[in-house]
């Protein structure tokens, strides 16, 4: 199989065989010594599954991109317009199974004693696969959060019965996600920091890396000295400086990767 990949500019450039060989037995060996592994993932790592991304082709819905719903000016503004569409993300991804690279990650968190899983995606499909050490910086689309009393419950029902659901108090309910503009969790924004700095290596997978503060993680692992290492189908702001960069889907990488983990 040939993977394609580029490694750091300062390591001699093998040829194209030998450095997939040759790098992949470096990241395989890296992970498998490491004490400390982070690994932050976009929508790219769902990709295989069936879920849509944000900006690729099929990342639109009835000619909306996902910015212009996200937020809380469009929900505040038409409630059952955004409402339907997470509803039908919804039963989009209530079609989906998690797929290798989902498995993938959940089986690397049982080899490395301080791991952590840092996603954007608000699919769930990480805790599907049976990820536990995971933080959803996004949120999660399957549950739903007050807006006036701001509790959360969970709400898993693939077809829900009034769009928008409405609490017990009577207000409305809303996703229990983080839209542009909001701030993200305070302790889930810690928790991933905190990894990034400690971790020995960092995988960046299925990410464009435009959406903040999220996207600024890499790096600050990269400045800890971090190996850097990044699976994505193109390029993105991080394959510059990553040691390693797999331009193949991730339901195919990170099996071959963490293979013998
Ligand atoms: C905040 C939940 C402050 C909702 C989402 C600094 C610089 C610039 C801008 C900002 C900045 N700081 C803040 C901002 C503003 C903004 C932002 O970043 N805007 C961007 C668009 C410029 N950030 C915010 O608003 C954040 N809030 O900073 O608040 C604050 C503080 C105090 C008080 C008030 C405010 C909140 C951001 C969170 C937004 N919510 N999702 C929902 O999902 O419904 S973001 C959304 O984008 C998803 O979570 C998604 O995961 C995320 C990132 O996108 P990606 O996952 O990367 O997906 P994308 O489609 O872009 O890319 C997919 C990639 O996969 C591609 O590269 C593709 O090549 C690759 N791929 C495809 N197939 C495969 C593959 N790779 C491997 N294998 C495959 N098979």
């Amino acid at each position: 199989m040939r993977i394609a990949c580029r490694i750091s500019p300062g390591r001699k450039r093998l040829s194209k065989m030998a450095v997939t060989s040759d790098i992949v037995t470096e990241v395989r060996l890296r992970v498998q010594r490491a004490r400390s592994v982070a690994v932050l993932t976009g929508a790219g790592v769902s990709a295989e599954s069936g879920v849509p991304t944000f900006r690729g082709a099929n990342g639109l819905w009835r000619s909306y991109r996902a910015e212009q719903l996200a937020t809380p000016q469009a929900f505040a503004r038409d409630p059952v317009l955004v409402w339907r569409w997470y509803d039908w993300r919804r039963q989009r991804i209530a079609a989906c199974c998690p797929n290798p690279a989902h498995a993938a990650l959940a089986a690397l968190e049982r080899t490395v004693p301080d791991f952590l899983l840092i996603t954007q995606n608000v699919d769930g499909l990480h805790r599907q696969a049976g990820s536990t050490a995971l933080v959803e910086l996004h949120g999660n689309l399957w549950r739903v959060r007050c807006t006036a009393e701001e509790t959360v419950q969970d709400l898993p029902a693939v077809l829900i019965d009034t769009i928008p659901p409405c609490c017990a108090c009577g207000a409305l309910q809303r996703p229990d996600v983080v839209w542009f503009g909001e701030p993200l969790s305070e302790a889930a924004v810690t928790r991933a920091s905190q990894a990034a700095e400690r971790c020995e290596v960092m995988l960046v997978v299925g990410t464009s890396l435009l959406v903040h503060p999220a996207a600024a993680l890499p790096a600050l692992a990269k400045r800890r000295g971090a190996y850097l290492v990044e699976v994505n189908v193109e390029p993105t702001p991080v394959t510059a400086y990553a040691d390693a960069a797999f331009q193949q889907p991730a339901g195919i990488v990170l099996p071959r990767l963490m293979h013998s983990c």
